[in-house]
């Protein structure tokens, strides 16, 4: 049997990770399936994330995780190792690079595509040294300086996620006058900014940043609106997963929903956006999304664009 097919955790005890033994290939993003929107898997390498905080505190059980949502069947691996929960506090980025860069690089010699989820440049950067594909970039409005630069001079490609403000201040700027127009607006200015260091619009994934900056009737409203952010033109990334919105909203006796009881909401936005033309959902339970944007594509959803 090809170690590399074998599930982690089934090797002898001594090699927990037999896995790695045999690299693979680089993926390429240009590789990935086309004819359906794009499944990307959350792995948080942090203490304090809202949904998953604590579970990958070593580097070991990171990349157990990140291997079983890969075997999953998940298109995409989102490496992050700084919490944007609401509130969170900073961390620095040689403490980000020293808990994501082992597992980023275990994940690529697995042959897994992996995305970088980081506002720092240093990070976004070594984190490609060691193989990742994508930058998966929350910090919105206050992009970090070198962050353009990088991404032109790297050409690869970037996500450009709505965000006011930072993880501490962002809950308490969510003024609009219509919120999907502001988003587009000032996803636009951010656009400009990257423009203007050399960036190719081909390379800009656009995600409207469901959770940040957002009350929960703001997110609602973004997600019935999706037709506004795909007329900018690029590939778009939806991000709802256990959010805190999706608990409200399976309020029962007046307690709302606990992050892992919102799979089931999640998937069923996997399924809408995804039949409206998203090109990727970013996840934390792999397998019913991938069912359900495989079914969007059955019943004639769009084509997402790559
Ligand atoms: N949400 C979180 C973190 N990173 N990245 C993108 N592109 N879009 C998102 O909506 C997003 C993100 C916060 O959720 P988590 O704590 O479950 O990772």
């Amino acid at each position: 049997m090809d170690s590399l097919a074998a599930a982690p955790g089934t090797g002898p005890a001594t090699s927990p990770l037999p896995v790695l033994r045999k690299p693979r290939p680089a993926a390429k993003f240009e590789d990935l399936p086309t004819g359906r929107s794009l499944v990307m898997a959350i792995l948080n390498v942090t203490p304090d994330s809202f949904s998953d905080g604590g579970k990958h505190a070593t580097a070991d059980s990171a990349i157990a995780a990140g291997l079983r949502m890969f075997y999953a069947g998940a298109d995409i691996i989102d490496v992050g190792g700084e919490s944007t929960r609401p509130g969170a506090e900073d961390v620095s980025p040689e403490e980000e690079q020293r808990r994501v860069l082992p597992v980023v690089a275990a994940l690529v010699k697995a042959g897994a595509l992996v995305s970088i989820d980081t506002t720092h440049a240093s990070t976004a950067e070594a984190a490609l040294e060691v193989g990742a594909a994508i930058i998966n970039d929350v910090s919105g409005l206050t992009l970090e300086p070198g962050m353009a630069e990088l991404v032109a001079r790297t050409k690869v490609p970037y996500v450009l996620t709505h965000r006011r403000g930072d993880a501490k201040t962002m809950s308490s700027l969510t003024d609009y006058q219509d919120v999907a127009n502001d988003v587009v607006a000032e996803l636009r200015g951010v656009r400009d900014k990257l423009y203007a260091a050399g960036v190719q619009p081909e390379q800009i994934i656009i995600d409207p940043g469901i959770g940040f900056s957002k009350t929960d009737e703001q997110n609602w409203e973004l997600l019935r609106n999706l037709d506004r952010l795909e007329a900018m033109g690029h590939k778009v990334l939806i991000g709802v997963s256990r959010k805190r919105f999706l608990g409200t909203l399976l309020t029962v006796a007046g307690k709302a929903a606990l992050p892992e009881e919102r799979d089931a909401a999640t998937a069923a936005i996997t399924a809408i956006t995804a039949a409206r033309g998203a090109w990727a959902v970013r996840v934390h339970d792999v397998g019913p999304s991938l069912d359900a944007v495989k079914v969007a594509a059955r019943l004639g959803a769009p084509n997402p664009g790559h």
